[in-house]
């Protein structure tokens, strides 16, 4: 597979794992988890066929790990990103003292008003390299890194998760939590 296909495979895998796995007569399992059998069949017979062997390479290469199998191969979910609802089943873990979240500016009026919220996500995303909420706050506009006391959150009752690809996650910051990260 070149990395063009690859891509496709791996949107595709995207909407369906995360936002839409009713699209493809699917129900994702307590977890987020779906039968790998049953979603290459689903892909198959909305004729985007996938095999096996082009699943795993998808898996494999994602250079955000975005997909994992469990620990028997036989069911795959999407580590993080949902748009609904989803018990991923991870266990609470303490944070660092700092994370960070990135954005753009033109959002900092509204989330110093209401903090960090999951918008059309499923938690909040925060990221445990200023480089690497730089990056994900570049893809919305002008970039801006936030802070987040984490360590301080989590003193306070608030819960967090990792998810299998490494980002943090929780269900919202409040404002008073957060400061520019410069
Ligand atoms: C912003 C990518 C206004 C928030 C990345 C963000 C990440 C607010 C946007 C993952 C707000 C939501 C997630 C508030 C938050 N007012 N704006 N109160 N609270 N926002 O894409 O964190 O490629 O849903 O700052 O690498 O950017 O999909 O979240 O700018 O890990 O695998 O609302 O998505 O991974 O945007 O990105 P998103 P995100 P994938």
């Amino acid at each position: 597979m070149n990395e063009k296909h690859r891509t496709r495979v791996s949107k595709r895998l995207s909407r369906h794992l995360r936002h839409d796995p009713g699209g493809l007569g699917l129900t994702l399992a307590p977890g987020g988890w779906i039968p790998v059998d049953d979603l290459l069949a689903a892909l198959a017979r909305n004729r985007f066929p996938v095999s096996r062997a082009e699943l795993d390479e998808v898996v494999a290469k994602c250079a955000k790990q975005r997909f994992a199998y469990d620990e028997t191969g036989t069911l795959i979910r999407a580590s993080q990103g949902h748009s609904f609802r989803v018990d991923l089943e991870l266990p609470d873990s303490p944070p660092p003292e700092i994370l960070f979240h990135g954005t753009a500016t033109r959002f900092l009026p509204s989330i110093w008003a209401e903090g960090l919220r999951p918008m059309k996500r499923h938690a909040v995303h925060l990221s445990a390299t200023r480089e690497t909420a730089w990056k994900v706050g570049s893809r919305h506009g002008k970039p801006v890194v936030l802070a987040v006391a984490a360590g301080e959150m989590a003193a306070r009752g608030h819960a967090f998760q990792v998810s299998d690809n490494g980002v943090w996650l929780t269900s919202a910051v409040p404002a008073e939590f957060l400061t520019v990260s410069e």
